[in-house]
């Protein structure tokens, strides 16, 4: 059983992480974290916070020349900006008087987090709930990626629409259609995304969405949007119908429903399914070789909670950050009366970002019940494990069907 922590205030010191679980062998190199980590801080319409911050992670245990040991693995990221905030964020005396914040912004989690936790300063639920919390989950679930890497599955994202800007193009047809190139990987996806300042596809899309984008900075504005995460590799029968807990699709929608600021999840066709007939929604089943396929890949690779063997897809959506520098009403905590929310230093659209942390998100939920299927205390044995069922498998469902 995988799983992690992570602790971190957004303005304070540092954030870390604790991973545990994963097998010992798993080769990966320092560079591994900090390119993934530098792929979450990118995207046009961010603030100005990732000006200061260059997210690297420290490896503090776990890792010995670049292998994991089976160990706890801790992972360290410093915030840069903990130099401009050490009085306003000491865990010590307060030593100058620091100002309370009491006007909360709406749709942030400023006027629940007092309520729950009987704060009486708005200050100390943006720091947890704040959105720099992903940076040490990229950075946890990159040990995830790599491990999945071993086993030939990879993980991709791009942006499909932001601010309601989709493309000319419907690059999901593909998918759902399941006519993909032999040598389609999810990776592929974002290789192409990266090279977006917005990780569309589409230069023409690009330049649409910039152009929303700085509307939305005129008017003071923010923008949301939506996202396709791609995991392609992915064996049959990751998953079970026995458990509600157990169910594949369950477990990935939790994973990205976590991440800050996501309002919904898809796996397929999700919702545009409910429209059609169930002639147009399921995936006719078709001998590939020796092995069973799809036509079509609606289910967005996952039946009764288990993975089909085809691509995971999954789609997203994230609301528009609740930081306004042309604020809406609320109301002050102090006087009780109406009045503007309060600004806060914030970006402006991360929705680029966002794909970034669900692809990490969805590499957590799959290797977490790939290990939980196959096992094992080191990668040899994980490797042994996997094979031997991967291998076995079309000749066992003959055997049983002869
Ligand atoms: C973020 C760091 C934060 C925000 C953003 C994401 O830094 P700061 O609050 O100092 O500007 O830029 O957080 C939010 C959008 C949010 O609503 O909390 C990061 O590292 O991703």
């Amino acid at each position: 059983m995988i799983r992690f922590l992570t602790a971190g205030e957004s303005h304070g010191k540092a954030l870390t992480t604790i991973i545990e679980g994963f097998p010992s062998n798993l080769k990966i190199e320092n560079e591994y974290f900090n390119f993934h980590l530098k792929r979450r801080q990118a995207g046009y319409g961010r603030g100005a916070r990732m000006k200061i911050e260059t997210d690297t992670a420290e490896i503090l245990s776990g890792i010995r020349f670049q292998k994991t040991l089976g160990s706890p693995i801790s992972l360290l990221i410093r915030n840069r900006d903990w130099e401009n905030w050490t009085e306003k964020m000491t865990s010590d005396k307060k030593k100058s008087q620091v100002e309370k914040i009491t006007i909360p912004r709406p749709g942030h989690a400023d006027l629940v987090g007092i309520s729950k936790y009987n704060y009486d300063d708005i200050r100390n639920s943006i720091e947890r709930s704040s959105a720099r919390e992903t940076a040490a989950r990229v950075a946890a679930c990159s040990i995830a990626r790599k491990f999945l890497e071993e086993f030939g599955i990879s993980i991709g994202s791009f942006v499909e629409s932001i601010g309601g800007i989709y493309p000319k193009e419907n690059y999901a047809v593909n998918l759902f259609n399941n006519s993909l190139p032999k040598n389609f990987t999810g990776w592929s996806l974002s290789e192409q995304s990266d090279k977006s300042e917005v990780r569309v596809l589409e230069k023409e899309h690009e330049e649409k969405i910039i152009n929303k984008i700085r509307t939305a900075k005129k008017r003071g504005d923010t923008l949301g949007g939506t996202f396709f995460v791609v995991a392609t590799g992915v064996p049959t029968g990751l998953g079970s119908f026995i458990h509600y807990d157990e169910k594949l699709d369950a477990e990935i929608a939790h994973s990205i429903m976590s991440i800050n600021a996501v309002k919904a999840v898809e796996i397929g066709t999700g919702f545009t399914t409910a429209e059609r007939f169930g002639s147009e929604s399921h995936d006719e089943i078709i001998l590939k070789g020796n092995s069973f396929s799809r036509k079509s890949n609606r289910a967005g690779g996952i039946e009764g909670g288990i993975s089909t063997g085809l691509p995971i897809l999954i789609r997203a959506a994230m609301k528009p950050i609740a930081t306004l520098m042309s604020p809406i009403e609320t109301v002050d905590l102090k006087t009780r009366k109406s009045i503007q929310a309060r600004r806060e230093r914030s970006d402006f659209v991360a929705v680029p970002a966002c794909a970034v942390i669900a692809e990490s998100m969805a590499a957590w939920s799959l290797a977490k019940f790939f290990l939980q299927k196959f096992g094992g205390d080191s990668m040899e044995e994980t490797k042994d494990n996997y094979k031997s069922y991967i291998q076995k498998l079309d000749k066992r469902i003959r055997k049983n069907f002869k």
